[in-house]
């Protein structure tokens, strides 16, 4: 299995450097394949450093085509954020091997791994083990549908803590807080800075963040990687707040 290591090692020198890094997500099931060139010229202009691909519900082959598009059109890299093993495409520069450890649910711990190594062996895409927290946010949110597991109450901040640590401890590369696509509230900065204080891997926080002041502070709480979908999805203007 060939692999690149450019994307970890990136992410980890932009921390050093303490430059803070913005993925924009693309759901391949709400995007219209059409918009791609506009889409992307927006991305292109603005501070997002990293393009992440995925969604709970994808029908199959949708992410392959999306992720080819996509790649026309920018140098930045494209990591796969899979719902689930159907995603996983060659077209992309990494994966996000997610490990849903807010859950007890042995297919998202480790079933569907097992199912996915088929299809990384034949492909060099570069794979981040990523411990997956998500975060009670007000509301049901797709991920706890489709894994039927519960998220960590947002008062619990000794189990969040303790779970990332754990992630970090097993040899996870990374640690995403996740709050749930279209999350009502956000995770909180006391969240933030209770797991940035006691992890040594990088930090990726995700979930209803809808501005760049609740961008700005998920920042100064610690957060080294911000993931925003939806409020661009539904808003295309939120690009001009965040150009270069
Ligand atoms: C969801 O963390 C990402 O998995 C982004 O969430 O769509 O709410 O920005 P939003």
């Amino acid at each position: 299995m060939a692999e690149n290591k450019n994307i970890l090692s990136g992410i980890k020198s932009s921390i050093f450097k303490e430059d803070k890094l913005l993925a924009i997500l693309i759901d391949p099931d709400k995007f219209l394949i059409e918009n791609t060139a506009s889409f992307i010229a927006k991305i292109n202009a603005s501070i997002a450093t990293h393009i992440f691909v995925g969604g709970s519900t994808v029908e199959v082959d949708a992410t392959e085509a999306l992720v080819k598009e996509i790649k026309n059109h920018t140098t930045l890299p494209v990591i796969l954020f899979p719902g689930d093993v159907t995603q996983i495409t060659n077209e992309a520069d990494g994966l996000l091997f997610l490990s849903l450890i807010s859950g007890r649910n042995p297919e998202y711990l480790i079933g569907k791994h097992i199912e996915a190594v088929s299809k990384l062996k034949k492909n060099n895409l570069e794979v981040i083990p990523t411990g997956y927290i998500l975060i009670e946010s007000g509301k049901i949110i797709a991920v706890q549908r489709v894994t039927n597991t519960q998220p960590i109450s947002q008062n619990s901040i000794n189990q969040i803590t303790n779970t990332a640590k754990a992630a970090e401890l097993l040899g996870m590369q990374l640690v995403y807080l996740e709050a749930g696509s279209g999350a009502k509230y956000a995770v909180s900065e006391e969240i933030i800075k209770a797991v940035k204080a006691i992890l040594n891997i990088p930090l990726i926080v995700g979930g209803g963040i809808r501005s760049k002041k609740q961008l700005e502070s998920a920042y100064i709480a610690g957060a080294d990687l911000v993931v925003i979908g939806t409020a661009f999805e539904e808003d295309e203007t939120f690009f001009n707040q965040i150009k270069k």
